[in-house]
């Protein structure tokens, strides 16, 4: 039997800049786009559990954010320290890994060096809040689909262990929502289906299932029974950097597109010199309103470290996707074809889902 672990930074970003000055501690604070007094366009790219009491959360509209709470901190993304932070955390956890995998920014999967897993678990909460001041919250279940619910499950500071025999029951009340790519539109369709919860789906018809979503269906039931993927396996260096968004509302409005597309070049170009590689082809993956996903990509003449370059490039290839006015739920950039350029850290993919 398989033993993942999922460990998650708590309030991640918020929780670097508390560590950093302290004097932020207990305070709502918001990192995101500048507020504007309640004008700002962008969103909130995280809120520290304080300002979650507000309503504020991941995604919302700045705007928003303002106006649920105007006397919260509001901090701009300071992509560098939260870099440098997770590489650390994420040398922490290697030492208590038989295998490693870093998932995105603040997550990994690991399978633990031994099976005393709670002993190990304590271990690495500790000396994180040791030695960066930060907490975690820990999932360990048999594969990486319940591990990573599980550590979302206690948040924050959480340790949830989930055995093979407990892992139906655990998931058979919880929302489909908690499934990862389960977004809106997948729950309102699958609630017309009358799924609501992962233990409605897992006693659903699989053939019948296929039928309405494909072989994505089939995939969510296998994950409803409690199976799911156990290799937790690092590739060698990193082989591409990217990052998405996903639209709280489908939209095929050129300035919101742009200026998203002007917020994920920015988050790249600091993973990119942070890492220390420069990267000759920029793709833009599109999902329209409808599931439908495509990827354009171009590759440049010389390696390139430029924001600009970044920005500009994934631009012209978002007008391919535009011309039909079709909207959008989710866009997102990737770089690849990446080569060492100055020093070389052993940070992984960025790649986010979120
Ligand atoms: P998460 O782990 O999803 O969120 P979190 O660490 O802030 O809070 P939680 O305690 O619930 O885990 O994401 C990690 C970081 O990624 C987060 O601190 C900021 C960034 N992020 C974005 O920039 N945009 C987003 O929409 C999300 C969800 C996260
Ligand atoms: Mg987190």
């Amino acid at each position: 039997m398989s033993i993942i672990f999922h460990i998650d930074m708590d309030a991640f970003f918020a929780a670097c800049e508390e560590h950093n000055n302290p004097e932020l501690k207990g305070k709502p604070v918001v990192i995101g786009a500048a507020p504007k007094e309640g004008k700002g366009r962008g969103v909130v790219s995280t809120a520290s559990y304080e300002a979650r009491k507000y309503g504020i959360h991941s995604a919302l509209p700045i705007s928003k954010a303002y106006k649920l709470c105007p006397t919260a901190v509001f901090l701009p993304v300071n992509m560098k320290l939260y870099i440098d932070t997770s590489f650390r955390v994420m040398q922490i956890i290697r030492k208590y890994a038989s295998a490693f995998q870093q998932a995105s920014v603040d997550e990994a999967f690991i399978i633990p060096v031994n099976d005393e897993v709670e002993k190990i678990a304590k271990q690495i909460k500790q000396e994180i809040k040791e030695k960066e001041g930060l907490t975690c919250s820990i999932g360990i279940a048999p594969n990486k689909s319940i591990a990573k619910i599980a550590s979302d499950y206690k948040k924050p500071d959480g340790l949830t262990i989930v055995t093979e025999e407990e892992a139906k029951s655990f998931l058979a009340p919880m929302s489909v929502r908690k499934l990862q790519g389960v977004g809106p539109k997948t729950e309102s369709l699958l609630n017309t289906l009358g799924i609501k919860t992962i233990g409605d789906l897992a006693k659903y018809d699989q053939k019948y299932l296929e039928q309405q979503l494909g072989k994505w269906g089939t995939y969510l039931h296998i994950l409803s029974q409690g199976h799911g993927s156990t290799e937790v396996y690092e590739e060698e260096g990193i082989q591409s950097i990217s990052r998405e968004y996903t639209f709280d509302e489908d939209t095929n409005d050129a300035i919101v597109l742009s200026e998203i597309i002007d917020e994920l070049s920015t988050y790249l170009h600091a993973a990119l010199i942070e890492s220390g590689y420069s990267f000759k082809t920029v793709a833009v993956k599109i999902r329209y309103s409808n599931f439908e996903t495509h990827t354009k990509q171009i590759s440049l003449q010389q390696p390139s470290l430029s924001r600009e370059v970044i920005a500009e490039t994934a631009k012209l290839l978002l007008n391919y996707f535009t011309q039909s006015k079709k909207k959008i739920r989710l866009i997102g950039v990737k770089l690849s074809n990446l080569s060492t350029s100055s020093k070389q850290k052993s940070i992984k993919e960025y790649t986010s889902l979120k």
